[in-house]
C-alpha cells in the first residue's frame, strides 16, 4: 500500500514495521491507552513490552501506536512506551480528538477507535487490545455509547479483544455492532465473552474455530468490498479468568462508586478498570494482562494466515 503524501507528513512509522509492511509480512497493531490509563505502573509498561515480545514470538511484528509531540507514532521505542506508561500529561484520546492533539503537537494515548484509525492509514489490518469498548450501562440515558463502536463500523481492521467489559451492557454492544454490520466472532466458542469472564451469558453472533478462518473471513469481507471492521473474541485463558459470579458483586460496587463521583464520559473506563483493581487486590490486574498477552498471539497468527491470503 502506497500511503498518500498528506497523510505520510503526519506519520512516523519505525523502521522494523516499514519494511515488514513493505514485505508484506504481518504486523500487528497495539493501543496505548491501556498503558496510559488502563494500568497502573509499572505493570502497564512491562505489560506493554511484554505484548510486543508475544507478537515477535507468534511472528509478526509489533507496532504500538500513540500520538506523540502531534506526531501520528506506529512502532514505538523502548523509551516512548517508557514515557506513555508515566507522563501525567498524556491525554487519552479517541478519533475526536485526532486532529486537535496533532494541531496543537499534543501527546495521546490512542483509544480502539483512534488506534485502529491509524493503523488503517498506515496500512495494518490486525489490531490486538484487552477490551473493546461499547454500549455503557444506562446509554438510554447518557447517550455513552463509545466512538470504538463507530470505529468498526467504518474501518478496515480486525480487533482482537477479551469480548466486551461487563462494566459495559453486552446485549446492547452487540445489537449496535449487528446494525452497523460489524461482524462479532467468537474464536473457539458459541459464547461471546466478557472480557474477566470467559462467560457472558450472550450467545455470540458469529464463531469460528481456528486464526486461519478468522483471516479467511477478514479476506472475504474485504474482497467483497464490504467495508469495515471485524470483532474478533478471544476468551480469556480458564487459567486467568475470574467466574462472571465474582466479579459481577465487585463491578456492581466499582459503578456505585463511581457515580457517588458523579464520572461521566471518557473518564469512566479509566476509573472503573482502576477501581476493580483496588477491589480484587490486584486480580482483575492479572487478568487483564493475561487476556491482552492471549490476544496479541491470537493476533499475530491471524495477521500471518492474513498474509498468505493477501498475497
Ligand atoms: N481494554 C483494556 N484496557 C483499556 C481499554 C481497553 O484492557 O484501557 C481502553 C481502550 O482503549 C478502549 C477504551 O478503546 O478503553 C474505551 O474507552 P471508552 O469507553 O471511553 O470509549
Ligand atoms: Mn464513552
Amino acid at each position: 500500500m502506497t500511503i498518500r503524501p498528506e497523510i505520510a507528513h503526519h506519520l512516523d512509522l519505525h523502521p522494523e514495521v516499514a519494511a515488514a509492511l513493505d514485505a508484506g509480512r504481518p504486523v500487528v497493531a497495539l493501543e496505548s491507552t491501556i498503558i496510559s490509563h488502563g494500568m497502573p505502573y509499572p505493570q502497564n509498561v512491562e505489560m506493554a513490552n511484554g505484548v510486543e515480545n508475544v507478537v515477535r514470538e507468534n511472528g509478526a511484528t509489533p507496532a504500538t501506536i500513540a500520538v506523540l509531540g502531534g506526531r501520528l507514532k506506529v512502532g514505538l521505542t523502548p523509551d516512548e512506551l517508557e514515557l506513555l506508561a508515566t507522563d501525567k500529561a498524556v491525554q487519552k484520546i479517541s478519533t475526536r480528538d485526532l486532529p486537535v492533539t496533532v494541531a496543537l503537537g499534543g501527546h495521546g494515548a490512542t483509544t480502539v477507535a483512534s488506534t485502529m484509525r491509524i493503523a488503517s492509514l498506515a496500512g495494518i489490518r490486525v489490531f490486538a487490545t484487552g477490551g473493546t469498548g461499547g454500549v455503557h450501562r444506562g446509554a438510554g440515558q447518557t447517550m455513552d455509547i463509545s466512538a470504538d463502536l463507530t470505529e468498526l463500523a467504518r474501518t478496515d481492521v480486525c480487533v482482537v479483544s477479551a469480548g466486551v467489559k461487563s462494566i459495559l451492557d453486552i446485549g446492547l454492544t452487540l445489537e449496535v455492532l449487528e446494525t452497523q454490520g460489524v461482524p462479532a466472532i467468537t474464536l473457539g466458542s458459541g459464547e461471546f465473552p466478557a472480557f474477566y469472564s470467559r462467560s457472558s451469558g450472550f450467545a455470540s453472533p458469529l464463531s469460528v474455530t481456528t486464526e486461519a478462518e478468522a483471516a479467511r473471513v477478514l479476506h472475504a469481507k474485504w474482497t467483497l468490498g464490504l467495508s469495515g471492521g471485524v470483532l474478533l473474541a478471544n476468551p480469556i485463558p480458564a487459567e486467568a479468568e475470574i467466574p462472571a459470579a465474582e466479579i459481577t458483586p465487585h463491578i456492581e460496587q466499582a459503578l456505585k462508586d463511581m457515580d457517588a463521583l458523579g464520572l461521566t464520559g471518557k473518564e469512566t473506563t479509566p476509573y472503573l478498570l482502576g477501581r476493580l483493581v483496588q477491589i480484587t487486590e490486584g486480580r482483575s490486574l492479572a487478568a487483564n494482562i493475561a487476556l491482552v498477552r492471549h490476544n496479541a498471539a491470537v493476533a499475530a497468527r491471524v495477521a500471518e494466515a492474513f498474509a498468505q491470503l493477501a498475497t
